[in-house]
């Protein structure tokens, strides 16, 4: 092993964590980027899990992890291996905006989650008064919490799909680099400890 072999290796997988309070969407959004189409939901209970090839030769599995109380308790459990976090908002709940945050921040704080690149999805756009992303980019800090990583706003909804193959663009991309540089971290701690 060594820089060599590092900079030739591909990332062909990448683990992300899909997060949110429940009834953001997420069920909803993980129905559609599979089968592009909308469907009937049911609170998630334990979790959803879902490979998504969003280039050739380069898979996202994304784990919804379910967003009630008792399932926010097993979230770290589920931390270590993300390559990347799907956070994602009901933009037209304003009643609980303050908590998604309140649980966003949280996440952010473990020690698994360092580094590790974020997407929020604004969902539920064609809701009349939902928040745009601009507006979730300042209430949820942003710019604050998210100094130390790559991170990216995304108005959607879950319904039309609008949106979501830019999410697993930016998402894709984001991962992609995360992964290098952790390999690349890794050679460096070899080299270091014979
Ligand atoms: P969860 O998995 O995060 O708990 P769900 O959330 O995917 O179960 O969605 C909760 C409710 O929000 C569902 O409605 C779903 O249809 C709706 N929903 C999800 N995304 C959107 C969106 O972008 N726009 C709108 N208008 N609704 C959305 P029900 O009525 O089944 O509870």
């Amino acid at each position: 092993m060594g820089l060599q072999s590092t900079k030739h290796s591909k990332v062909k997988q990448a683990n992300i964590l899909m997060l949110g309070l429940d009834s953001a969407g997420k069920s909803t959004l993980l129905y559609k980027f599979r089968y592009n189409d909308a469907f009937l939901t049911m609170p998630t209970i334990g979790f959803n899990v879902d490979m998504i090839e969003t280039e050739k030769d380069f898979t996202l599995t994304v784990w919804d992890v379910g967003g009630q109380e008792k399932m926010r308790q097993v979230w770290c459990r589920f931390l270590e291996d993300a390559d990347g976090l799907l956070y994602v908002v009901d933009s037209s709940d304003k009643q609980r905006l303050e908590e998604s945050k309140k649980e966003f921040e949280l996440v952010l704080k473990n020690e698994g989650m360092k580094s590790i690149p974020v997407v929020v999805l604004a969902n539920k756009q064609d809701v009349p008064g939902a928040l745009n992303a601009e507006e979730i980019t300042r209430r949820f800090h942003m710019k604050k919490y998210c100094s130390n990583r790559n991170w990216y706003v995304q108005p959607c909804c879950a319904v039309t799909g609008e949106g979501l193959s830019g999410a697993l663009r930016t998402l894709t991309a984001f991962t992609k680099q995360y992964r290098r540089s952790k390999e690349t971290l890794t050679v460096f701690k070899e080299i270091k400890t014979p």
